[in-house]
């Protein structure tokens, strides 16, 4: 073979020129092996997003928490502690301004020694903490509160801003005792232990990536990816939340840390590795690991670069073949390897590396050791080229956009020694992502700066949260407090229910003169009219035999206008009689005199099933003329004024009771009616020993609570916010239905209108601008609560609805008027499963039962549509009624049915008498 040299034996330059190329060949990556290398990085991301469970795929993808680049409305004093290969720097950033925001940086850097790379990682947390207090000692005089973002820059397992688990360590960092770990614990108790002179909190822990991100982002220019190439190599970007599977969200963006260095680790790349790769993989102290980095970043160009002139060494490639073998590993360092690439001082820089490998080497063994060094890094920069092409071209897509115009903020050895290296990587971006224009921005200080704008970001909303968990604190129900309301509503209850103390009580205990459920045996043709809901109805009820059917409905919906139920009475009735005839036309039923029960939704004081004195108005309610007047009475007078027409009402009944009855038709176990809709109300069988105040002793009668007054006369005081109150202050009738303007439909969304524009005049909500929407009574109606807290709606259609009510609305914004209303709405559902606790107790002592088993029938909107109101009403009965079994059965035909049942059997009662 010609001119090969033995060892210790000279070579002939076409040999070496031939060594040479063959050497370097496998690291000169052509377009398409880049481009294979970009398609397999896509693959890649898309797995590693799309995983459910944690640490399935090779690159991880993992959220960051860090959702918005910065809206420049950050100010405060915030402390940064980096921690990077060879140094922990120490950073004070002060954010200020009125209008423009204004930064000022102050930090100082201190070695790491070796040893704490591979002590127990106590040792590493207890030094950075010692740096810390040290910087303070010199730079923290005045302040000495402080909150710190935490520079953390290795694999780790993020569940939150300021909550991160070290997954495995990188760069030569070996510490026992951390992965797996918190690491803000582990650094917060090292801080607590060496700066006791501070309270310094940590808020945030962030990616290195992550921190170059964002001190590269500018109001007007927000960087969206984040690219190192030092020591280890990675690179973060905005991804679109939805896309990131372990989050289940599907708003807004999120900045993901993509941990590119692992890529490969499944042999995604082993068709690229040259055999240096592999031996320096396996000389490694994490062999198979980390493989996409071990082909890019600084701290390990240099072995490979070492290895290369190894082989050329041991083949005669290098001082003409005189030296066998290189000394050990690590004689490279990658410093050396980018001097040598410098123009000028390059192949002299290459000769004393070569004379320290104890080699002579010529001016071609230096040009050919800058060709080895120069190819080296070009294929980092292509390979980390290809890397960054993949996530341009994802965003491109993920947003469908023909071009993207984008801004990079890089950092690292490679960057910061190395002009060119952004160079390499611009030039063959044009060729892997001719769509996108790319903008590269130097961070200027390591991401020290972007990591304060991450901890200003978070300490601001740190301190919206704080702001709204104060408010909402106020809200809250203990188990305790509902105890007490349950017990403060019984008392209610027997005060009501005696003759004596009836008329101090808040709620009234009305009897309502029907003594029993359905049987079954009820027939006929009845009219029934439903008034005091959401609609005002008017039905025909057939009740047949099951065999026959059953009970058929036909009905007609009306509204009752704004302006005729708070008019006078008369407008009121006239314009119900007119709906009826309305009715009967087109179910072609004039002149037809049926049974009529009326479901009247007020409370009434009735003596006797057809006659009902209206106690007062609720529910936006005013008609004139009406409160202590016989509401049958005024419909037969409003009859009357009809021509050609007659009823025969021959029940009035609360649509509590409608409803007890209209289930009861189906359950016989069902002794309650309860009403959750634009009011609250409840009924149930009591015995007629306990109702004082109606003559008779035996069997039962359903008693219609009115528990909407509970806490009329005070007794809820404890329990009311002020919201509560400027929302009672604000109705129609203050001091009135005090438990029903904690619970229905009607009052709730008011009750979050004001706390929503209290969160905004402290500055957390909305940016601090109440606008005049938000000023707006009625804002919200219910329906906005059970739309908003419905699971899977994404947060862009809380924004949207908020944004159709006139509102700007970030966010963070969007989740915190979602918190207000689940805490509102919740706090309602547990009120009304006190005060049912309160009732089916009632039951069980009245009928000493060790446990008792009940249905409750149910209607209203609030109950039947919020997603949550129904369930936590059941948990709380649950709770604070334990021996009773209580099955909730949501009414199918309303009230007007059961109004309708009542009517069939006081006809029959009728019937019986007269026969
Ligand atoms: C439907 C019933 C009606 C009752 C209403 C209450 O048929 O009697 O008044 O539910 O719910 P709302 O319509 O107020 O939500
Ligand atoms: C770590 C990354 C880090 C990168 C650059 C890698 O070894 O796993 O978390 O961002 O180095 O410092
Ligand atoms: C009324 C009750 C009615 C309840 C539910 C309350 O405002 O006072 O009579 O049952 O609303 O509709």
């Amino acid at each position: 073979m010609e001119n090969v040299a033995q060892p210790g034996q000279k070579s002939g330059s076409n040999h070496v020129t031939k060594l040479m190329q063959k050497s370097l060949q496998p690291l000169n990556l052509s377009q398409e092996q880049l481009r294979q290398v970009k398609g397999r990085m896509l693959e890649a991301m898309e797995r590693g997003l799309s995983q459910r469970e944690e640490g399935k795929a090779t690159m991880s993808m993992l959220p960051t928490y860090v959702r918005a680049t910065l809206d420049g409305t950050e100010r405060g004093d915030f402390l940064v502690l980096e921690l990077s290969q060879k140094q922990v720097r120490a950073v004070r950033v002060q954010l200020t301004g009125i209008e423009q925001q204004q930064v000022q940086v102050q930090d100082h850097a201190y070695d790491i020694q070796e040893k704490f790379l591979k002590e127990d990682g106590k040792q590493l947390f207890s030094f950075m903490a010692k740096c810390l207090a040290k910087f303070l000692d010199s730079h923290g005089k005045t302040q000495t509160d402080f909150s710190l973002g935490f520079s953390f820059p290795f694999h780790c397992h993020q569940t939150g801003l300021d909550h991160s688990e070290l997954i495995s360590w990188t760069k030569g960092f070996q510490c026992p005792g951390v992965e797996g770990e918190d690491v803000v614990q582990l650094l917060q108790q090292a801080i607590d232990q060496h700066c006791k002179r501070y309270h310094i909190r940590i808020i945030a822990v962030v990616n290195d990536t992550v921190g170059t991100m964002m001190s590269c982002s500018s109001g007007d220019e927000p960087c969206e990816i984040g690219l190192v190439v030092d020591a280890g190599t990675n690179s973060c970007y905005m991804e679109e939340a939805r896309h990131v599977a372990v989050l289940g969200e599907n708003e807004g963006r999120m900045c993901v840390n993509m941990e590119w260095g692992s890529f490969g680790d499944d042999g995604a790349l082993d068709d690229l590795l040259t055999d240096y790769d592999r031996c320096l993989d396996q000389e490694s102290h994490n062999p198979g690991k980390q493989r996409f980095e071990k082909l890019i970043s600084s701290l390990y160009l240099g072995d490979v670069v070492h290895h290369i002139l190894d082989r050329l060494v041991s083949q005669g490639g290098l001082s003409g073949g005189i030296i066998t073998a290189l000394p050990t590993r690590g004689k490279v360092k990658t410093c050396r390897v980018l001097e040598i690439l410098h123009e000028q001082e390059g192949l002299a820089k290459a000769k004393s590396l070569l004379m320290e490998l104890g080699l002579e080497g010529s001016d071609l063994d230096c040009f050919h050791v800058q060709q080895v060094c120069q190819a080296v890094c070009n294929r980092s920069a292509n390979l980390c080229a290809a890397g960054l092409a993949a996530i341009l071209t994802r965003i491109r897509i993920a947003r469908e956009l023909p071009q993207l115009k984008i801004a990079v903020g890089i950092d690292g050895e490679m960057f910061r020694k190395q002009a060119q290296y952004s160079h390499m990587l611009k030039q063959k971006l044009k060729f892997l992502a001719p769509e996108c224009d790319i903008t590269f921005v130097q961070s200027k200080d390591g991401g020290g700066r972007g990591v304060a704008m991450v901890t200003a970001a978070a300490a601001r909303l740190f301190a919206q949260r704080q702001q709204l968990q104060s408010l909402l604190n106020q809200l809250h129900m203990s188990t305790e407090n509902l105890c007490k309301v349950q017990a403060l509503l019984r008392r209610e209850m027997e005060l009501g229910l005696a003759k004596e103390t009836n008329v101090i009580a808040s709620t009234r205990m009305l009897p309502s003169y029907v003594r029993s459920i359905p049987d079954g045996s009820e027939r006929g043709d009845f009219l029934a009219l439903d008034l005091g809901g959401t609609n005002f109805r008017v039905l025909l009820v057939q009740v047949h035999s099951q065999e026959q059917g059953g009970v058929h409905i036909f009905s007609e919906v009306y509204s009752i206008p704004p302006q005729v139920a708070q008019g006078t009475g008369t407008q009121l009735f006239d314009h119900i009689v007119t709906c009826i005839v309305d009715f009967q036309t087109k179910q072609g039923m004039m002149g037809q005199k049926l049974p009529l029960g009326f479901t009247f939704s007020f409370p009434c004081k009735q003596t006797s099933l057809d006659q009902g004195i209206l106690v007062r108005w609720t529910k936006g309610f005013s008609a004139s003329d009406c409160v202590g007047k016989d509401v049958v009475q005024l419909l037969r007078e409003a009859v009357k004024r009809q021509q050609h027409f007659d009823l025969d009402v021959v029940a009035i009944v609360n649509d509590t009771v409608g409803t007890m009855m209209s289930c009861g038709y189906d359950d016989p176990n069902c002794e309650v009616g309860l009403i959750v809709g634009t009011g609250t109300n409840a009924c149930y069988m009591e015995e007629m020993q306990n109702v004082g105040t109606v003559e008779g002793e035996e069997g039962r009668m359903c008693i219609n609570m009115e528990w909407g007054a509970f806490g009329d006369n005070g007794c809820l005081e404890p329990f009311m916010t002020t919201f509560d109150q400027t929302v009672d202050k604000a109705s129609i009738n203050p001091g009135q239905q005090r438990f029903e303007k904690l619970i229905s439909g009607m009052y709730l969304g008011e009750i979050v209108r004001h706390i929503l524009l209290k969160l905004a005049g402290q500055g957390t909500l909305f940016r601090g601008q109440a606008s005049p929407a938000l000023q707006t009574k009625d804002l919200f109606p219910t329906k906005f609560l059970s739309v908003i807290e419905s699971d899977g709606l994404a947060q862009r259609q809380v924004r949207a609805i908020l944004e159709e009510l006139g509102l700007r609305v970030s966010c963070e914004d969007g989740m915190m008027v979602r918190e207000v209303c689940q805490v509102v709405s919740h706090r309602a559902a547990q009120l009304c499963g006190a005060a049912v606790a309160a009732v089916v107790e009632k039951i069980r002592e009245n009928r000493a039962l060790e446990q008792l088993e009940v249905t409750v029938g149910v209607d209203g909107t609030l109950y039947k549509l919020h997603p949550h109101f129904s369930q936590q009403v059941k948990e709380t009965v649950k709770v604070l009624a334990p021996c009773c079994s209580v099955t909730f059965l949501q009414s199918e035909d309303g009230s007007g049915k059961g109004a309708a049942l009542i009517a069939a059997v006081a006809c029959r009662a009728a019937q019986q008498q007269n026969a």
